[in-house]
């Protein structure tokens, strides 16, 4: 049988936090071979790892830091005031590990932010050293966003979007895609994902799903369903939903799979990091959400200006946002895990509104979080801002840097301040 390395790569940045992130793309594909193929995960980011679960505490979600070394940030990030950090397991833990090892096959390799490319390109360099021979397959969102600068890398294969066959084709094994996600290559999980649905019906402009995706397409119920209960058994109790327009045409997806989430009994608690559409949140949705076990509701709001809102995809507005934070709040969900997401130095800042918009997401009384920007290359927004940035460089997608280039130090902080002052309030 193959040896197959996966691995999800420590993560350069300014910040990051254990907002429940799993590789999930590598698992899935990981998955579509088990029982073909000998796989041995090498996860930097496990907080249940033993060289870190000791110091790692979680949050009633099982949220928490990540262990963190401050580095000196890279020439072109050298100006932005913030401490440059790389999070995740030290190098020497993967190269011990790495050095125990019989050589491997192939190397599939995680890549999510486009920012992050230093950890693969530590990753790819480590495990070169002690696998000379060894095959390396990156895929996700920046092998998907940025492929040409994903081969500089110097992987074998780089897969772009969804389509699995010329991995397939690279390993000479078929793939089977009915199978769930491969969670039992963990020794400890206390946190899962799952995505029920592809793509999104919406083409916001600062967007990468409608280019990446096409259209917006449901996944197979009961693949999911595997997935669930073989999250359970492994003992796990959170699960994020990582679908990008999750409550799109609920009465055909959402709906029959939580009613089979009930059927199963499964107990789980439910997460919504990536945001929901809150025009979609009717009052039996919400009520049946909250039943199936949803704790907490992220909803994508990004600004009240009816214009930034028609400029940017009309995703939106704002008396759309206050009636489901009422279904939501009716059908017994806590105003402390209702957030509102608003885009913070996006290119149209200047008609945004957001101080406006920060107190509209107040006066509702839930938290409101502002999200930084970060510029997607291919997107209309994300191009736009050639105007600030080399967009060829992705390390300056980081959506710190961009929000300090394009709004200021000071500005930034400012809102982020009064954010945080009336988030208080409200918990208070
Ligand atoms: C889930 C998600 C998150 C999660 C975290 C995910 C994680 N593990 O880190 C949360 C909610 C925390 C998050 C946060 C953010 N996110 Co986000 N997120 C996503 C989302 C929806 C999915 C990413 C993912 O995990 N994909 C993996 C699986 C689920 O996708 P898939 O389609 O099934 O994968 C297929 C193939 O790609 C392939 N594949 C995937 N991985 C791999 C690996 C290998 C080896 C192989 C062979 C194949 C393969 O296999 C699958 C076949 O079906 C994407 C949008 C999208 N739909 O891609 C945005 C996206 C990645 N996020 C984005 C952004 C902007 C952000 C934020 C900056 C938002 C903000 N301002 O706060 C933050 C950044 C967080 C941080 N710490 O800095 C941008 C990317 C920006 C960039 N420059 O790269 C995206 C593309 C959305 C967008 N706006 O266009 N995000
Ligand atoms: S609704 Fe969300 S996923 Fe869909 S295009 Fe807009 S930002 Fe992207």
């Amino acid at each position: 049988m193959q040896r197959i390395l996966l691995v999800n790569p420590a993560i350069y940045d300014f910040t990051a936090y254990d907002f429940w992130l799993k590789p999930y793309g590598l698992l899935e594909t990981a998955g579509a071979l088990r029982g073909k193929a000998q796989f041995e995960l090498f996860d930097y980011l496990d907080r249940c790892h033993r060289f870190v679960s000791s110091q790692q505490r979680s949050d009633k979600w099982a949220r928490g830091r990540f262990y963190s070394e401050k580095i000196q940030p890279p020439g072109v990030l050298k100006d932005i005031p913030r401490h440059y950090q790389r999070f995740g397991l030290p190098r020497e833990i993967f190269r011990q590990f790495l050095s125990q090892q019989e050589k491997f096959d192939f190397a599939f390799i995680q890549t999510v932010m486009t920012y992050w490319y230093p950890g693969i390109a530590e990753a790819i360099k480590d495990i070169r050293e002690y696998n000379p021979q060894v095959k390396i397959v990156l895929g996700g969102n920046y092998a998907t966003i940025c492929p040409e600068h994903a081969r500089s890398l110097g992987a074998d294969l780089i897969v772009e979007g969804c389509d699995l066959e010329p991995l397939a084709d690279f390993i000479g094994i078929e793939l089977g895609l009915e199978q769930p996600a491969l969670w039992e290559s963990y020794d400890k999980l206390i946190t899962g994902a799952i995505k029920i649905t592809d793509g999104c019906p919406f083409r916001c402009t600062y967007c990468s799903v409608p280019k990446v995706y096409g259209g917006f397409k449901p996944r197979p119920m009961q693949k999911a369903i595997a997935e669930l209960e073989l999250l359970v058994k492994l003992g796990t109790e959170n699960v994020a939903f990582y679908d990008d327009a999750l409550l799109h045409k609920a009465d055909v997806v959402l709906i029959p799979f939580l009613e089979e989430v009930l059927k199963h009994d499964i107990k789980l608690n439910f997460h919504t990091p990536n945001a929901l559409n809150a025009r979609f949140v009717t009052k039996e949705l919400a009520k049946l959400m909250v039943t199936a076990g949803f704790k907490t509701f992220y909803l994508g709001f990004e600004s009240a200006s009816t214009q930034w809102q028609e400029q940017t995809g009309s995703k939106v507005f704002s008396q759309e946002l206050a009636d489901a934070v009422e279904y939501l709040k009716e059908a017994g969900a806590d105003a402390n895990d209702i957030t509102a997401y608003q885009i913070l130095g996006h290119p149209a800042i200047d008609n945004q509104q957001l101080e406006e918009s920060i107190r509209f997401v107040a006066s509702l009384d839930i938290r409101g979080m502002l999200a930084d920007f970060s510029p997607i290359p291919g997107t209309p927004d994300g191009d736009a801002c050639a105007k600030w940035i080399d967009l060829s460089e992705p390390l300056l997608h980081n959506k710190t840097a961009f929000t300090i280039i394009r709004t200021g130090f000071d500005e930034s902080n400012r809102l982020k301040d009064l954010q945080r002052q009336l988030n208080r309030q409200i918990a208070g």
